[in-house]
């Protein structure tokens, strides 16, 4: 039997970073093309390519069953349209694989859909712990004015599938409204399906 050392990490509170970070990606505006709603504000903003959010991965661990990873993700704050800046956004590729988020800092969602196209959200602030059961698909999205930060942790097998969010969208996306933030119905959800299939 090979040990693996427990290990511990930093997390900056100030900013959500992780300074002794394995890893860090950089997910800029070019990275999400075609996700937000709005194809006109985002083909204006993506000249200048701006930063949506970074994530740190803490520890290399292996990607085996019984491991965890955990990793921050800091969102920037800003719009595309009347959208607001979001993670890309996954199923997991071992589907039935959990994860748990905690809130650090700033103010934001989480949107979670099942396979079907159900969606809920859940408003996130520092020191909301938010629970992404087997199954359901995840992104999240900073509806603040400053940086929105959360802690992940998840199983180190769970992997990533972003083909079906990629071509399907998100049932539900997250737009500036007079009173707020709301979770409204994405008019794009599921269209290129529907189009190969109705061809
Ligand atoms: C998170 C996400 C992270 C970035 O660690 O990977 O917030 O979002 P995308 O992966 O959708 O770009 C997680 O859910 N891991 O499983
Ligand atoms: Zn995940």
């Amino acid at each position: 039997m090979t040990y693996v050392e427990p290990i511990a990490h930093q997390v900056r509170l100030a900013d959500g970073t992780i300074p002794s970070a394995h890893a860090v990606q950089e997910r800029r505006l070019s990275d999400l093309r075609g996700l937000f709603l709005d194809l006109e504000a985002e083909a204006a903003l993506v000249a200048h390519d701006p930063l949506i959010y970074r994530v740190y991965d803490a520890a290399d661990l292996p990607k085996e069953d019984g491991h965890l990873l955990f990793s921050t993700t800091v969102i920037e704050p800003g719009r595309v349209g009347d959208e607001y800046f979001m993670t890309k956004g996954h199923f997991h590729a071992r589907a039935d694989r959990a994860e748990l988020y905690y809130g650090l800092s700033g103010q934001g969602m989480l949107l979670l859909q099942t396979p079907d196209g159900r969606v809920e959200s859940l408003p996130m602030v520092a020191g909301t712990a938010a629970y992404v059961p087997p199954y359901w698909g995840h992104r999240t999205v900073n509806t603040g004015d400053a940086p929105f930060v959360f802690l992940a942790c998840y199983p180190a097998d769970a992997g990533y599938d972003y083909g079906t969010i990629a071509r399907d969208g998100f049932a539900g996306i997250v737009v500036a409204g007079a009173d707020g933030p709301r979770v409204v119905p994405n008019p794009r959800f599921r269209a290129a399906t529907r189009a190969s299939t109705s061809a």
